[in-house]
């Protein structure tokens, strides 16, 4: 399988999950600044996933399969041996799947103003209290738990990449602490080691 990422986007939780595996991988990296977006390789992204955007999964049989939460999940099933997402068609599950859909839309999407440059204070301001909202639910759901459904899955994987943001975007992440000890647990995994060092972000 091969990977096409960009550093520390969205597409690392599929990095991880990658590396959790234990499966071969190969990771290439999409310039998402260049436009048209270009592969490390000097290849026009579009020509690959045609959604322009990170993550997208070559699989083995030279398909190409896109949108993070399937990634994830598709590659934990890969592995039942691992237990790295409940089996399907559990309630479990779908808890898992509950976690990915509120993370996707209601977390990774929210941030979107504060990644534009040219967006207002306000906006900013406005999308950074619409995600504190989502931090303060997130953070009393996790409690003391290691992880958002007890055992580690590739839910958390996609979580700690979200909440990773804030600090990328010096919002202070302080009022939420099992948020934070959850970003160092997942910190010290040898997976998410791993994917960081991948990346080059460590
Ligand atoms: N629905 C997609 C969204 C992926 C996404 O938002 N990717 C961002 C990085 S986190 C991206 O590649 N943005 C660049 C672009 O859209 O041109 C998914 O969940 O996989």
């Amino acid at each position: 399988m091969k990977l096409y990422f960009s550093p520390g986007s969205c597409a690392l939780a599929v990095h991880i999950a990658l590396a959790e595996s234990g499966l071969p991988y190969e990771a290439e990296a999409v310039n998402l600044r260049e436009n048209p977006h270009t592969t490390a390789g000097g290849v026009v992204y579009t020509t690959i996933n045609p959604k322009g955007y990170v993550p997208a999964l070559l699989l083995d049989n030279g398909e190409i399969l896109t949108e993070g939460q399937v990634l994830l999940q598709y590659i934990a099933d890969q592995v039942p041996e691992k237990q790295i997402a409940p089996a399907a068609g559990t309630l479990k599950r779908y808890r898992m799947m509950a976690w990915l859909s509120f993370i996707s839309s209601e977390v990774h999407k929210a941030y979107k103003p504060l990644w534009i440059p040219t967006a207002s204070a306000e906006k900013k301001d406005a999308a950074w209290a619409v995600l504190s909202q989502r931090f303060e639910y997130i953070n009393h759901e996790l409690g003391n738990r290691e992880y958002l459904l007890g055992s580690f899955t590739v839910a958390d994987c996609y979580l700690y990449v979200v909440l990773t943001w804030a600090d990328r975007l010096k919002r202070s992440t302080d009022a939420w602490p099992d948020l934070q000890a959850f970003v160092k647990r997942m910190n010290i995994r040898p997976s998410v080691q791993k994917a960081l060092k991948e990346e080059g972000l460590i």
